[in-house]
């Protein structure tokens, strides 16, 4: 009895919980089994708001600022714990507006010996001002940028944990780019290459010689609630098989509502260097929205763009998508 009295009191508690809400359970169940079929480590929400959070603490960061500097070697300490090599890649670079900028990407690599491997990105820097804000006077400061970059950076950190704790059967590299959203104030009729000026630089050299990968998949923008994500434009270009393999591994977890089967506008973002720079085929996780009038959520390159407005669940369903592609390959 002694022994007998825990197992009776766990199963009722599960018959108790299992009554409490049928449709959750089945949601999760359908989930869990999916999950144990492919054997797919489970994305934890919070620690993956958690690794956000760290990043929006130090304060924008900004390139050739404190909180830039302190990032860097929080990032680069993250990934020491759970990766197999990590490669800081320094880089100078000069801004649109004549600021010479100091960058550094960081880089994370899982059985860097493996042939057959997947590029995992975001870019892990803030934008240094604020042009899209309702109010004027906030139009020169710098933004948190919790979801435009940190919820990627943060993602990707919690995959990173999780790659560590059950080994792929792929090698995977997991780039951290620098000075993504430097662009210009009005990137409407703009000449030159302005934004995503360290993907640009690892295109042009890659951390190792002759870096192959069979794929890459970019996240920007993964953190706002009831998120969507459209189809982008140079991703169908680039690399339309992609984007047909993450879609419909998001439609088998049952997130349709996120992930929509529907074209949009391209991009210039970091995948696009990566396409066409270092030719691996790479497609943006990005949430666009044409409602705004800037193609993005209304929090996009304003003071609102904080760590208030990041949804767990969207991190949750970008992450687990991204786990499922990992773990299927
Ligand atoms: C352009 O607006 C041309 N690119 C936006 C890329 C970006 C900025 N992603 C996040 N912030
Ligand atoms: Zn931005």
């Amino acid at each position: 009895m002694k022994k007998l009295l825990p197992i009776i009191l766990s199963i009722s508690v599960l018959i108790f919980s299992c009554n409490d809400s049928n449709k959750n359970r089945n949601k999760s169940a359908v989930k869990e089994d999916l999950n144990s079929a492919i054997s797919v480590p489970v994305f934890d929400p919070d620690s993956a708001f958690f690794f956000v959070k760290a990043q929006t603490d130090f304060g924008p960061r900004v390139p050739n600022t404190e909180a830039h500097k302190k990032c860097a070697q929080f990032l680069q300490t993250q990934l020491e714990k759970y990766c197999d090599k990590v490669t800081v890649q320094p880089f100078n670079a000069l801004t649109y507006d004549g600021t010479k900028i100091n960058g550094k990407n960081i880089i994370g690599s899982f059985f860097p010996e493996k042939e057959k491997r997947v590029l995992l990105a975001a870019h892990w820097d803030s934008r240094p001002f604020a042009d899209n804000d309702p109010d004027f006077a906030n139009r020169e400061k710098p933004i948190d940028g919790a979801n435009d970059g940190a919820s990627g950076v943060g993602l990707l950190l919690e995959i990173a944990r999780q790659l560590k704790e059950k080994s792929p059967n792929i090698g995977v590299d997991i780039i951290f780019f620098d000075a993504e959203d430097w662009g210009t104030k009005n990137s409407q009729n703009e000449t030159g290459d302005w934004w995503c000026l360290g993907s640009q630089h690892w295109a042009k050299n890659p951390h190792i010689t002759n870096y192959k990968a069979d794929f890459g998949i970019l996240l920007d923008m993964v953190g706002a609630p009831n998120a969507k994500f459209y189809q982008e434009g140079y991703s169908l270009y680039y690399a339309a098989s992609i984007v047909a393999k993450v879609w419909s591994t998001a439609y088998k977890l049952g997130y349709k509502e996120y992930f929509l089967n529907v074209a949009s506008n391209p991009i210039t973002d970091d995948h696009y260097y990566v396409n066409k720079l270092a030719k691996i085929p790479m497609i943006n996780i990005i949430h666009q929205d044409q409602t705004t009038g800037t193609g993005f959520v209304s929090t996009w390159h304003t003071l609102q763009d904080n760590i208030s407005n990041i949804d767990k669940h969207t991190l949750y369903v970008v992450g687990t998508t991204v786990l499922g592609v990992i773990y299927e390959d």
